[in-house]
């Protein structure tokens, strides 16, 4: 009997000594008495203003993914997507109160915060996707410029793809400069967008993405510009005629981190968010690129006019905005203009 009670006395002593191996896998802290206590997640609200068909919202699941398991879920993620949490700019003014954690804007409306990122809002200044790559995901301004966001509280993690930007509008088929005259263009907000449709003789007006829809279907706005992913998944076509495949600015999107959540981060975390966001960011780029002509396509087959915009008509617009742009030359430094104008170069070749 005796016997008996000590061998399941060592048994239950063995369970309780694996029991707490496998706690102390778990995400464990030790308290003042010694003892291991679970710690509580901590968590990333990610939000963006793109609905959840978007590549941008699946590569936000991957990141997710890819973060819970590399930390061991000592950091989760709840993502919310069509701008549960606000537009952009009120996204990046909670980052920077650390009311919250993430976001995926395009550069042009963290130019508000950081100007120098208004560099990319220049029209015409990347010829290729894959030129953009280059310049994006291994130049060394680049590099420079996401260095600069944390004196604005915020960390700037990866960058992903938003893409060309093509023009979409109810009065008429766009192909030339001329085209433009009047049109009531909803742009981000952006000094310099707003500056070169101007220039086009547009009629532009900065408003919220969330507004864009309902602009459109209340005739307050003629038109919008986003890349051809965004105009098919959120379903522009139903209150859009006119495609015009300007390719006038490529929109890239930054990941966005508050710096409060980045500063209580061990540097294991950090390191994984880094990796995590970059890797995320491929795939991001992949879906989008694999899926735009499909949805050029679809957007004919449902009804669109597609205008083909000739690289002679860029060229013209591009002359007309380019006196433009000249005027934000100090604003956004001309040092990095040029560190960013001589990336293209190299990478063109
Ligand atoms: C969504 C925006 C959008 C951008 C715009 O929040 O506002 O037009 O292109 O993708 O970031």
């Amino acid at each position: 009997m005796r016997k008996k009670l000590l061998s399941l006395f060592l048994v239950l002593a063995l369970v309780s000594v694996v029991l707490a191996g496998c706690g102390s896998s778990e995400t464990t802290t030790t308290t003042d008495s010694g003892k291991e206590a679970p710690k509580e997640a901590r968590i990333i609200r990610a939000g963006i203003g793109l609905n959840d068909k978007h590549p941008q919202y699946l590569a936000l699941l991957k990141m997710k993914e890819i973060v819970e398991k590399e930390t061991n879920g000592s950091i989760k993620f709840e993502t919310y997507h069509s701008s549960q949490l606000g537009d952009d700019r009120g996204m990046m003014e909670a980052l920077q109160l650390g009311t919250q954690e993430m976001t995926i804007p395009s550069t042009a409306p963290i130019a508000n915060f950081v100007p120098e990122f208004s560099v990319f809002d220049i029209p015409f200044l990347f010829p290729s996707e894959e030129v953009a790559d280059k310049v994006l995901l291994e130049s060394d301004v680049a590099k420079e410029l996401l260095d600069k966001l944390p004196a604005q509280g915020m960390i700037g993690l990866a960058y992903w793809e938003n893409g060309f930007r093509d023009l979409t509008n109810n009065k008429r088929a766009v192909a030339t400069a001329k085209d433009f005259k009047d049109l009531k263009i909803r742009t981000m907000e952006n000094q310099l967008h707003l500056e070169a449709f101007r220039a086009l003789g547009a009629n532009p007006t900065p408003m919220a993405f969330a507004e864009v829809f309902t602009g459109m279907q209340q005739g307050t706005i003629d038109g919008q510009e986003n890349p051809v992913a965004t105009i098919y998944l959120q379903k522009f076509n139903e209150v859009q005629k006119y495609l015009s495949t300007t390719h006038h600015v490529y929109s890239p999107f930054v990941v966005l981190l508050s710096k409060k959540f980045w500063d209580e981060s061990t540097p294991e975390e950090q390191q994984i968010l880094v990796k995590a966001a970059q890797e995320a960011g491929d795939y991001e780029r992949q879906l989008v690129r694999e899926a735009n002509q499909k949805y050029l396509e679809d957007l004919k087959a449902a009804g669109m006019v597609v205008t083909e915009v000739t690289p002679e008509a860029r060229a013209e617009m591009k002359a007309i905005t380019d006196p433009a742009v000249e005027k934000f030359a100090d604003k956004i430094g001309k040092d990095t203009i040029e560190k960013v104008k001589a990336a293209v170069e190299a990478a063109s070749k």
